[in-house]
């Protein structure tokens, strides 16, 4: 098997690291999926979807170009965009909705939902949704984003076509009971496009152009459109680099791997081998604050009591299953 017959093992020392309060387990690894044989299903094109993603790219190039023209200031409020939106995919959608690895008071929760219609990558409830079958069926038809299917397929291609029905008929057998009943959650869906239109567009564009007079051009294409562009593409590296070039010092028998450049990019969520092998760790990482701002933002966070109960994986299960299955990487790192 995939992880060297390790898969009950693993699946039984994860309910020990977990202490078995997270309410939910369905981001673990599923050996027993097998994919259908025979021919694939053709790939069915979305135009819209096409069509609309290449003219936003094309605008975060003219925001690229814009760059010399606008002031400090509306670069330094792109920056700080940047930070909030990509906080609501990290600390929220990922480590909190996806993976139950900390807890999160309602004041938080309500923040990071509000940061995370600001990064405009569908609803929490779909996001998390779709990458717990990633997880589970990780680099199978069952997975939205397999990365066996090529760079471009894993980082937009995915994005651009209908799903395989294996992604929707496994996702549908996912237990999501704890997103259904989280209030924030589904107020979020219910009002996503409203929340969307308002934070990842019209409020980034405002405020430069209300508070320091920035020209509404360039208020527009940096934080807004530039700044969308930076943020999707640093998550999409996770799925398609960070699957494809690294090295994998926890398992040598799965493809996610640790990428520096996508860890820097993606505020600490590139050490990709580490986090498909516990994905239960609220760090995604062995090394705290290394290359990890959500990390230190949700240490703040807990510090401030706005949240708690964060999920670590023990320096000494880390070394037994680098010793185990890993790749001798870290001995020389
Ligand atoms: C975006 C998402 O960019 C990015 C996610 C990246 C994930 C990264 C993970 C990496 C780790 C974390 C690192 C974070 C780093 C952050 C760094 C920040 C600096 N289960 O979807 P439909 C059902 S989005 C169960 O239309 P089609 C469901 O019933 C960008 N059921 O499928 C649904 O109906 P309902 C902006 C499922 O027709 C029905 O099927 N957004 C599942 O095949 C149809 O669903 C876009 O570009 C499931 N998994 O279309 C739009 N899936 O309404 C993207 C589906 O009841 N989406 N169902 O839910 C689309 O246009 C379409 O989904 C499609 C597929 C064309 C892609
Ligand atoms: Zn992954
Ligand atoms: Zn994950």
């Amino acid at each position: 098997t995939r992880n060297g017959g390790a898969g009950m093992e693993k699946a039984l020392s994860n309910q020990e690291d977990l202490g078995g309060d997270r309410g939910m387990t369905d981001d673990i690894f599923d050996e027993s999926y097998c994919e259908k044989e025979g021919p694939k299903p053709a790939k069915r094109y979305v135009w819209r979807n096409i069509v609309l993603m290449s003219l936003l790219h094309l605008g975060g190039l003219y925001g690229l170009w814009l760059i010399p023209a606008a002031k400090p200031v509306t670069l330094a409020w792109g920056f700080l965009c940047f930070l909030l939106s990509a906080l609501g995919v990290t600390a929220g959608a990922h480590r909190l909705w996806s993976h139950r690895s900390y807890k999160a008071g309602l004041p938080l929760r309500i923040f990071l939902a509000i940061a995370n219609s600001m990064a405009f990558q569908n609803d929490i409830y779909e996001w998390a949704r779709d990458h717990r079958v990633h997880h589970k069926f990780s680099e199978t038809d069952a997975d939205p984003h397999n990365a066996t299917r090529g760079f471009f397929f894993s980082h937009v291609g995915w994005l651009l076509v209908r799903k395989h029905p294996d992604v929707i008929e496994k996702g549908q057998k996912l237990d999501l009971a704890d997103l259904k009943a989280d209030k924030v959650v589904m107020f979020q869906r219910r009002f996503y496009k409203l929340s969307v239109v308002a934070m990842c567009f019209l409020f980034p564009t405002l405020v430069p152009w209300c508070f320091w007079g920035e020209s509404l051009r360039n208020s527009f294409f940096l934080p807004a459109i530039l700044r969308y562009v930076l943020v999707l593409n640093a998550t999409w590296l996770v799925n398609s680099a960070a699957h494809m070039f690294g090295n994998r010092p926890y398992d040598r028998n799965i493809n996610p791997r640790e990428n520096r450049l996508v860890t820097f990019g993606a505020l600490g969520e590139g050490f990709h081998n580490y986090h498909h092998t516990f994905p239960y760790d609220y760090s995604t990482s062995e090394f705290g604050w290394h290359y990890n701002f959500t990390t230190a933002f949700i240490d703040l966070m807990c510090l401030l009591g706005l949240a708690s109960n964060r999920k670590k994986v023990s320096k000494e299960t880390i070394l037994a299953r680098k010793i185990r299955t890993g790749d001798g990487s870290h001995k020389s790192g």
